[in-house]
């Protein structure tokens, strides 16, 4: 009798403090019907419509839920890293229509355009960048050629081109040799006549194109006119500084920037 009674008073204690058996009764954690304190949950409600208005309505009722606004895309995302590259021309050089089986990859200079000695004559130059150093999972948000002219001799307007031929070396390149180039203008300089300043041309199209494909980047920057010999007693032509020239401060650039 006396153990019956003490079980029974055990249980009953068990059952006030809201234990089981198996353990915690959850039903006793927000009231004895499981809603939870009305005192309480109007508290946290009231918090939650403060910090989340169209949380809370959304809790409210699902199907009056407002779509989210449209905000946009941010314009740095979290994690993204912009970086930019300056690449220096792999090889760079001149080639001379009055001399046309004369290479000219050592020279201090470029010299598109045209110059009356007759040597010389209308010039192109050829630069060739590597694309190979910048992240397989770059994407290119800019790119633009940049050439420091120190001297000039008439001038005229100048233009760039891409040639999807890259295997051609500074050392033999030469007016007979010169492989085909596209036809398309990618950039125009217009003539000035100012002596030490740099230039540069955007050419992200072609840079974003050479990156998906072999990483080479060739470009022709001619002189846009093709000025005759016989006729063309003066030069229309600037000279910029080639990665023989002095100092590398001065070599021909590809400026790259991207994000990954
Ligand atoms: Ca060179």
């Amino acid at each position: 009798m006396l153990q019956f009674g003490l079980r029974a008073l055990l249980a009953l204690l068990l059952a006030q403090a809201g234990c089981t058996r198996f353990g915690f009764d959850p039903r006793r954690r927000n009231g004895a019907d499981g809603a939870g304190s009305p005192q309480r949950d109007a508290t946290r409600d009231h918090d939650a419509q403060a910090r989340y208005p169209d949380a809370a309505h959304s809790l409210a009722s699902d199907a009056e839920a407002p779509s989210p606004p449209d905000l946009g895309q941010p314009d740095v995302a979290v994690g993204v890293r912009v970086t930019t590259a300056y690449l220096p021309a792999l090889e760079d050089t001149n080639v001379a229509a009055g001399s046309p089986d004369q290479p000219r990859g050592e020279a201090a200079e470029l010299t598109p355009g045209y110059c009356a000695a007759p040597s010389n004559g209308n010039m192109r130059s050829w630069l060739k960048f590597d694309l190979s150093s910048l992240p397989a999972d770059a994407t290119i948000l800019s790119a633009s050629l940049r050439l420091v002219f120190f001297a000039h001799w008439g001038t005229q307007d100048y233009v760039i081109h891409r040639s999807a031929h890259d295997d051609w070396s500074e050392g033999a390149l030469t007016w007979n040799t010169q492989p085909a180039y596209d036809p398309e203008v990618l950039a125009t300089v217009p003539a000035f006549e100012e002596d030490n300043v740099w230039k540069s041309w955007d050419l992200t199209v072609a840079a974003t194109r050479e990156l998906a494909g072999d990483q080479r980047l060739t470009l022709v920057l001619a002189g846009a006119t093709l000025f005759d010999p016989s006729t063309t007693p003066e030069h229309h032509e600037n000279y910029a500084r080639s990665k023989e020239g002095a100092g590398t401060d001065t070599d021909p650039i590809l400026s790259v920037t991207y994000r990954r």
